[in-house]
């Protein structure tokens, strides 16, 4: 057992608690890392709302890190200690149905363990005054030092730097890949991204390196825009300045609607909206935000009939271990501006308040170091 400060998650609702948990060491298969860097990423808040059916209690909460291999366990031999590594809450085992499909990237070797919190054989590695304390998305990047499985842990050149290229483990990654993998848009496409957030702002990014003609940016924060615009936006749109549905505005401004839509928020409605800005005949809509359990997504069937197409994407389609070298290359090179969306930095001890900067709509990404 080690001794690892930890932001715990007690319960729903309630502000992160920082405390010292007992780490166990790695089983076969597993690997111990050092946390030298997460980010906070809007799902973190969803699952501590408790509007995630996922979401156990107590847990470790955070999936945006970088790290450092401190131990391995039995049989692991693609990692060892001293590499650098961005944890994965979408495991590439390159084995499973899914990974051999080559259709996706969602492995689900280990996928049924981490939605209930755990290890693959059952158990938790943290603990608290000897009670269990549940992992997350396979992640827990939120403690210093965090047991995932071999497969759920891409190595990265070390020259990287951890503080910056940990938003790579979610955030960034997800908004890039949802545009050149999922919706694969093409050159001279327009596209309409709602929502400019960690995700959205690299939505953009995304739509930017495909060529993309028009990139209509679309938030009610309109403090968002500037760096929508520093990234390549050409357009932008506040629902709140208009008095029709956004839908509406949209298709207006774009004769007919969009080639591709994405929405990165996480409300329903708008995810509605997403697909009915979409021109009719072709234009394809990538639900990437995440929705609390229980709520549906509803639209006239007759606006599939006539050609549009409703996709989602998870980690932006991209198989971690084997693409997520090539992301931290680019952010390397600076076709990544990954500075952008770092607006705060902070110890452990104040990570309550990259909630409250996220809630309050003042910062696109906060980075904890530990
Ligand atoms: P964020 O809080 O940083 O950004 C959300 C943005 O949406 C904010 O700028 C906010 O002003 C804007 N917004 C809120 N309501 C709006 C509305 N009605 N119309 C237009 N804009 C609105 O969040 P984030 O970290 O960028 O995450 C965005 C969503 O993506 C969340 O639901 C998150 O859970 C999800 N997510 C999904 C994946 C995936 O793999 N599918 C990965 C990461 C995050
Ligand atoms: N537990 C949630 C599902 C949340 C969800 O959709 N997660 C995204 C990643 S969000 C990252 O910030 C995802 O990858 N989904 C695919 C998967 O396998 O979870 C719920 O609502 O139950
Ligand atoms: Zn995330
Ligand atoms: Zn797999």
């Amino acid at each position: 057992m080690i001794k690892s400060r930890a932001a715990v998650a007690f319960a729903p609702n309630q502000p992160l608690q920082i405390v010292e948990v007992d780490v166990a060491p790695p089983k076969a298969g597993e690997v111990l890392v050092r946390i030298v860097a997460t980010g906070v990423c809007h799902t973190d808040a969803y699952t501590l709302s408790g509007a995630d059916s996922e979401g156990v209690f107590p847990c470790i909460l955070g999936h945006e890190g970088g790290g450092i291999v401190e131990a391995v366990g039995e049989g692991v031999t693609s990692l060892a200690v001293g590499d650098h590594v961005i944890p994965l809450y979408t495991a590439e085992c390159r084995e499973c149905k899914f990974c051999k499909s080559g259709k996706t990237n969602l492995c689900q070797k280990v996928r049924a363990t981490q939605g209930k919190g755990l290890m693959p054989d059952g158990t938790s590695r943290f603990s608290y005054n000897g009670e269990p304390i549940y992992h997350y998305m396979g992640c827990s990047t939120f403690s210093e030092y965090t047991v995932l499985p071999e497969i759920s842990l891409a190595k990265i050149p070390k020259e990287a730097p951890l503080e910056k290229v940990c938003l790579l483990g979610c955030g960034v990654t997800t908004g890039i890949g949802a545009v050149l993998n999922t919706a694969k848009v093409e050159e001279g496409a327009t596209v309409a991204i709602f929502g400019l957030g960690g995700i959205g702002l690299a939505a953009i990014i995304g739509a930017k390196m495909a060529k993309a003609s028009r990139i209509i940016a679309i938030d009610i924060n309109p403090e968002k825009f500037e760096v929508a615009r520093e990234l390549g936006a050409t357009d932008f749109v506040n629902p709140k300045e208009h008095a029709k549905p956004i839908q509406d505005v949209i298709v207006e401004m774009t004769d007919g609607g969009v080639d591709y839509s994405f929405e990165c928020v996480g409300n329903v409605d708008l995810m509605r909206a997403a697909l009915e800005c979409c021109h009719k005949g072709w234009g394809e809509s990538v639900i990437i935000g995440v929705a609390p359990a229980g709520a549906e997504i509803k639209t006239r069937p007759f606006q599939l009939v006539t050609g549009r197409v409703w996709r989602g994407s998870a980690f932006g389609g991209v198989r971690g271990r084997t693409e997520l070298p090539s992301y931290v290359e680019k952010a390397q090179k600076g076709e990544i501006p990954l500075d952008t969306f770092i607006t705060h930095t902070m110890g452990l001890d104040k990570i309550n308040e990259a909630f409250d900067l996220m809630h309050e709509g003042k910062s696109i990404r906060s980075v904890v170091h530990f």
